[in-house]
């Protein structure tokens, strides 16, 4: 036990720890060799319908509180969900939001920047500028105007950048996640052999390899790459990972293998389905009623089905889907879904 939630500042965002679920008719569906179970962040926050950057956001906003500061500046695609949970946290907090939204997404549904994520963190009564520049997981020179802009006016921002990754406290949230999930495993009587995760910034998978190396899992977190760029995501989780143990005191190091990221599910580009994609997001939801999107989860759905048909899992494992959220921006894909 890493005891994140005891030895670090947390601002409650969350419901509380988020329920861990079997998935009865896709583990039969799968021909019943593993055990699928599914933990739903995507269920975690009354907060503009939540997600997994409610839970990195915990152990951010104590700090943006303690300073004083007055703004959230964060950065994302143009329907990133991290800039939507942004923008509902600073309303809950009685901040203002200024949100950086990149074309990161060569997707031209013509109604693309007016529903789903960005619709809401218009609602929530975010500041939302819609820039040019492409995908890119890096730090931003558009985010850095923004944070400029906002001293400028007098306002005192609090930097938050992409996906809430590359921050001191940013990997706290999901080493806190494998706290949370060995209580449940406790009650439940078993530990799960993997989980399933779906990476592009980095900061949720780092996290959670650190919080379960803490007892010997960190290769049995597979990370399913959505950025179409593996390498960089894959350096950046490590180096999260990395600065993540030394604040907790792991006391044991990270080695670059620790990072499991799985590079085939991310084609044809970030933010675009492919056929496969979207048939494994039909498949949940018809299976299971439990909804997926095309940008992030149903990649990580389509590798986690496929993984299982071609045996990487041993038989009677029992795999655990970090559902992290990410739903509403299907609402921005409706000519692919026109049809179901
Ligand atoms: C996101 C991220 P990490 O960025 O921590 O690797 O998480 C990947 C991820 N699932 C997985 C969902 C639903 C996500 O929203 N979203 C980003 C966004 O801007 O929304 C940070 C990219």
């Amino acid at each position: 036990m890493l005891d994140v939630a005891g030895k670090f500042p947390r601002h409650k965002l969350m419901f509380g720890p988020t329920p861990v679920e079997k998935l009865e008719r896709l583990s039969a569906h799968l021909g019943g060799g593993v055990e699928i179970w599914a933990k739903r962040e995507d269920c975690n926050s009354g907060l503009a319908f939540g997600g997994n950057k409610i839970r990195k956001l915990e152990y951010l906003v104590p700090e943006a509180i303690e300073q004083n500061c007055d703004t959230l500046v964060t950065i994302g695609g143009v329907q990133s969900n991290h800039t939507r949970q942004v923008a509902a946290v600073a309303a809950k907090l009685g901040m203002k939001c200024r949100l950086v939204q990149e074309s990161w997404v060569p997707f031209n549904d013509a109604v693309y920047d007016r529903v789903g994520n960005i619709l809401m963190s218009r609602v929530l009564g975010a500041e939302v500028e819609l820039v040019d520049e492409g995908f890119d997981i890096g730090i931003r020179e558009s985010w850095e105007r923004a944070l400029e802009d906002v001293k400028a006016k007098g306002g005192k921002p609090y930097a938050i950048p992409a996906g809430a990754s590359d921050h001191p406290l940013g990997g706290l949230g999901f080493a806190g996640f494998a706290d949370e999930l060995r209580e449940q495993e406790a009650e439940l009587g078993f530990a799960f052999d993997y989980v399933v995760v779906c990476s592009v910034t980095g900061s949720t998978q780092a996290g959670m390899v650190v919080g379960f190396a803490a007892d010997g899992r960190a290769r049995k977190v597979i990370g399913i790459d959505a950025s179409g760029t593996p390498a960089q995501t894959h350096a950046q989780i490590l180096r999260i990972a990395r600065n993540t143990a030394d604040k907790v005191g792991l006391g044991t190091a990270i080695a670059s293998d620790d990072v499991v990221l799985n590079p085939d599910y991310a084609y044809p580009a970030y933010g675009v389905p492919s056929e496969e994609t979207n048939a494994a997001i039909r498949l949940g939801a018809r299976l299971e009623g439990m909804m997926t999107d095309p940008v992030y989860e149903g990649k990580s759905m389509q590798g986690m089905i496929d993984l299982a048909a071609k045996g990487f899992f041993p038989p009677g494992s029992r795999i655990l889907y970090a559902h992290l959220g990410g739903v509403p921006a299907i609402n921005a894909y409706s000519y692919l879904y026109r049809n179901g």
